[in-house]
C-alpha cells in the first residue's frame, strides 16, 4: 500500500541533523540502564495501525527510550501504556498493551502519526525541526483524506501541527485559528467537500497522567466522540 511505502521513505530520513545525532546517540552509548542490552531503532518512527483508517491520531514525537527503541509509535513508554489501553476500551485496539513488535497489537480504524518521527532532546523539537518534518505529515493527512472523519491532537503541538497540515493542503480550516484545550473540537473542510473534525486531547505524558491533569475518564470520553 501507499503507507508501507511512505513508511519506509520516512524511516532513514536524516533531514534534521540535531535529532538525527540525538536518536542515533540515546541508541547507541545513550541507551537507558534497564534496555542496555536491546537494540535500539534510532530512527524515525513510521505511523502504525489501519492504513485506511477513518480517524488519525496525531501525536508529538517519540520518546528517547519508547518509539526510538521499539520503533512503533507510543511503543514501550509510559505515554504508549496509557494510550494503547484507553484506545482498547474505546475499541480501536485488539489488546490493550504495547511492549515491541511482533506483540500482535492491532489497530482497527485508527492511525497514529505525529508532528515530529524523531526523538528530540527534552521532547522539544524546534521551530525549525517541526518545519522540516511537516511534509511527511502532510502526506499522511492527504494519504487519509479519502476515508477521514476526524483527527485527534495529542497536545498542542499535534494541534497546530494538524492545523497547519490541513493549511497547507488547502483544507479550510475556521478563522481566527481554533484554539486547543482538552475536549477542543475544529471543523476542517477538504478540498472534495469532506469535514474533517479535529479534536484535542491533553497529551498523554506523564506529567499529564501523574499529576491528574488528564484522567482515563477524561480520555476515555474524547475518544468516544471519534
Ligand atoms: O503487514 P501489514 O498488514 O502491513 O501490517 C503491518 C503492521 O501494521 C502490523 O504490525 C499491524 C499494523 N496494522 C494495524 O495495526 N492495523 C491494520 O489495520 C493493519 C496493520
Ligand atoms: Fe526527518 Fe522528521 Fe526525523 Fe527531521 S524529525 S530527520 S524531518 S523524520
Amino acid at each position: 500500500s501507499s503507507a508501507t511505502g511512505l513508511d519506509a521513505l520516512v524511516s532513514v530520513c536524516r533531514a534534521c541533523p540535531r535529532l538525527v545525532e540525538w536518536r542515533e546517540r540515546v541508541a547507541t552509548t545513550g541507551r537507558r540502564a534497564s534496555f542496555a542490552d536491546q537494540p535500539y531503532w534510532g530512527r524515525p518512527a513510521p505511523s502504525f495501525g489501519d492504513p485506511d483508517a477513518p480517524v488519525l491520531v496525531v501525536g508529538l514525537a517519540p520518546a528517547a527510550n519508547g518509539a526510538n527503541r521499539t520503533g512503533r509509535m507510543f511503543t514501550g513508554d509510559r505515554s504508549g501504556d496509557w494510550l494503547y489501553a484507553a484506545l482498547f476500551r474505546a475499541g480501536f485496539a485488539n489488546q490493550p498493551t504495547a511492549v515491541a513488535a511482533g506483540d500482535g497489537l492491532e489497530l482497527r480504524g485508527i492511525r497514529i502519526v505525529a508532528a515530529v518521527r524523531c526523538a528530540p532532546p527534552e521532547n522539544k523539537p524546534s521551530t525549525a525541526e517541526k518545519a522540516t518534518c511537516s511534509p511527511w505529515l502532510d502526506r499522511e493527512l492527504a494519504m487519509s483524506e479519502p476515508g477521514l472523519r476526524s483527527m485527534l491532537a495529542l497536545g498542542s503541538i499535534g494541534w497546530d501541527a494538524a492545523i497547519a497540515a490541513a493549511r497547507r493542503l488547502g483544507w479550510s480550516v475556521p478563522r481566527p485559528k481554533p484554539r486547543f484545550g482538552h475536549g477542543a473540537a475544529a471543523e476542517l473542510t477538504t478540498p472534495s467537500g469532506r469535514v474533517v473534525v479535529l479534536h484535542g486531547s491533553y497529551h498523554v505524558s506523564q506529567q499529564n497522567t501523574f499529576t491528574g491533569k488528564l484522567t482515563e475518564e477524561m480520555l476515555d470520553e474524547v475518544l468516544a466522540r471519534l
